[in-house]
């Protein structure tokens, strides 16, 4: 099992190939907003668990087992956006309330999220139900 702070490398590295194909050192860095050598030793790491295979002068690329953890996290990370939107979260709290939360949940939970939000999106009275309650929430605490 990932820890989140391998989590979080794995997640970003999924999203950096996935834009642009490759992900180097120095931009998994700037998007981790942590030092390059941090992002050498994790990487290091990352390859002796097997989730990538990184050569110094030729980059990394993920293992078959790399992509499916990067891409379970990335839907976890989208998942849990989605959930905080439909519940009527500031879009300005959004992502660090998810970066936040996210490797903290269970997969069963995530499963249940999933239909949460599924349950709101067949239905948009079921989100305009909600507002609705919020809306009087708001108004009674303004009174
Ligand atoms: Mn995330």
């Amino acid at each position: 099992m990932p820890t989140p702070s391998m989590e979080d490398y794995i997640e970003q590295i999924y999203m950096l190939i996935e834009d642009k194909g490759y992900a180097r050192v120095s931009d998994i860095a700037e998007a981790l907003a942590v030092h390059p050598s941090s992002v050498t030793k994790m990487v290091q790491k990352l390859d002796k668990d097997e989730y990538l295979i990184y050569e110094k002068y030729r980059g990394l690329i993920l293992t078959p087992k790399g992509k499916k953890v990067g891409k379970r996290l990335v839907y976890r990370h989208e998942l849990l956006e989605q959930l905080l939107r439909i519940i009527g979260v500031d879009e300005s709290n959004i992502y660090e309330d998810v970066e936040g939360i996210e490797h903290h949940l269970s997969w069963n939970a995530i499963d249940r999220v999933g239909d949460l939000v599924q349950f709101f999106e067949e239905d948009e009275k079921r989100i305009e139900a909600l507002r609705a309650i919020q809306k009087r929430n708001e108004e009674e605490q303004t009174t």
